[in-house]
């Protein structure tokens, strides 16, 4: 029988493994972080590691899961413990990262994790639930039509969503005296902290119990997050749990890269982050726009296209010619929609995004960035092509990425496998293929369902541009529309 990875057996592991050197027992949490996936324990946890290693011990974190219990499951028998594997190349150093202190899980006992967010010892509420648990309706408002925002209406005790568990704990703090903390989004939105204050704002604004006031005195800095978590497979468990010695049944795959701008507005502390490399800022927006129009765009735009074309993963994408020149082309519309501002240099950024994507070590599966497309491409896609059809500018590149989108969701159930990857929209998408619309009305019905541009006057023109291109999908496949665009070039 192989032994589990634990406190236990934290000191039996091989001198090549980092780990935590501290006295676990010694910290204490500061902070409650809201979806506790792979991303969350790759980057922010990996940051919060070393701020407890260097003898800041009072930003443990309580982690916890908004919906299901697997990483609970994996970690609590391992006392929170669970192995970072940076990998790159032939490379790949192990580090068993300590910072996770507890883990809940929310629906099982909504009532641990309100406890967890009232302690007046927890100075800072961190997020990364993906972009649909904020539950937008079509304008980018709170939805209030959704079931799970209903509920929390109307049952404020028993909390379902982020937000009312943010009411409740913060209704709580207030009662008992307690500070306020601060909220700190970091999922992939943009002005993601002013967007979560807007939302929570507006489901204040439906509660009348006193909210409002206290939820408007809350710091919400924006965050910009960046490295790449490939989903774990099982053959990576194997590999390190074989390099361990010991079994980790969760452990989290990652890239060298990895990157935390932060806007320095925080109410009752917070790490000293900057030793660890985190850039702390007034205006995080400008590296959002970066990152989310270059990194992300291109990565959704390889998701497709690659899907499309039969490439498992990022790199092997990448590696595919007629891809790698989409892409630049991609980037040659989007970059000019950044600001100009002297930190950012998006020529060496794309550089790098180059050899992150070749990075074959990484196993990043195309369907795994494909899921949850039409929460995604607004920010990624569509804020660039707007700015862009404003300036009468070309629009090609940044509109053939929406068209490979709903080309792959309509390939799924015949050339894609059906489950290959989800979206929230999926009702309304396969509703519409139903129907078997012309590529123009299907594009005008899917902009509709997912809001795409929603009441820009620009918005016909991006729609015209996503129809052409579906049509050459369609009728000749999606090496011929990225031949045809190569050649206009
Ligand atoms: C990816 C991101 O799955 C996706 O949609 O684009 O998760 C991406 O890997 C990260 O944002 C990188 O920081």
């Amino acid at each position: 029988m192989t032994w589990r990875l634990s406190k236990a057996t934290l000191e039996s592991l091989p001198a090549s493994i980092a780990a935590p050197l501290y006295d676990r027992a010694k910290i204490v949490p500061g902070i409650v972080h809201l979806g506790l996936g792979a991303f969350h324990r790759a980057h922010q946890a990996a940051y919060v590691d070393e701020c407890l290693a260097a003898g800041e011990a009072g930003w443990g974190i309580v982690g916890a899961s908004l919906r299901s219990a697997d990483t609970r499951d994996a970690l609590a028998p391992q006392d929170g413990l669970y192995t970072l594997a940076v990998r790159h190349g032939q490379r790949e150093d192990l580090r068993v990262i300590g910072s996770i202190v507890s883990t809940l899980v929310a629906p099982e006992n909504p009532e641990a994790l309100l406890d967890a967010l009232a302690d007046p010892g927890i100075r800072i509420v961190t997020l990364t639930v993906t972009e649909k648990a904020y539950l937008r309706d079509a304008a980018g408002d709170l939805d209030i039509a959704h079931p799970d925002i209903a509920w929390d209406l109307s049952n404020p005790g028993k909390p379902k969503t982020l937000y009312g568990f943010l009411a409740k704990a913060l209704l709580r703090r207030t009662a008992a005296g307690a500070p306020l903390f601060t909220v700190l989004c970091c999922d992939n939105l943009p002005a993601n902290g002013a967007t979560l204050r807007r939302l929570l704002l507006q489901f204040a604004a439906k509660r009348g119990d006193g909210l409002e006031g206290i939820a408007s005195q809350v710091a919400f800095p924006s965050s910009m997050v960046d490295r790449i978590v490939p989903a774990t497979t099982d053959e990576d468990r194997a590999r390190i749990c074989e390099q361990l010695g010991v079994d980790d049944a969760w452990p989290v795959m990652t890239e060298p890269f990895c990157q935390w701008v932060i806007e320095d507005r925080f109410t009752a502390g917070r790490p000293d982050w900057e030793r660890f490399g985190v850039t702390m800022v007034e205006d995080v927006s400008p590296f959002e726009d970066m990152k989310l129009r270059l990194l992300n765009g291109s990565h959704s735009a390889i998701a497709y296209l690659g899907l499309l074309l039969g490439h498992a993963t990022v790199a092997e994408a990448f590696a595919d010619k007629a891809i790698r020149r989409f892409v630049e082309g991609l980037w040659g519309e989007a970059i000019p929609t950044l600001p100009k501002d002297a930190e950012l240099d998006p020529a060496a950024y794309t550089k790098k995004l180059t050899d992150r994507y070749d990075n074959t070590a990484l196993q990043h599966r195309t369907a795994q960035i494909a899921i949850d497309g039409s929460q995604k491409l607004p920010q990624r896609i569509i804020a660039s092509a707007l700015q862009r059809a404003g300036e009468n500018a070309d629009i090609s590149h940044l509109m053939l990425v929406v068209a490979a989108w709903i080309a792959a969701c309509e390939a799924r159930g015949t050339q894609l496998d059906a489950g290959l990857f989800t979206d929230p929209l999926d009702g309304p998408l396969a509703a519409i293929a139903a129907d078997k619309p012309s590529a123009a009305d299907t594009v005008t019905r899917v902009f509709d369902a997912a809001g795409f541009a929603k009441g820009h006057t620009r918005r016909d023109r991006l729609a015209k541009a996503t129809a052409s291109h579906l049509q050459a999908i369609r009728g000749k496949g999606v090496a011929f529309a990225l031949l045809e665009l190569a050649k206009k070039k």
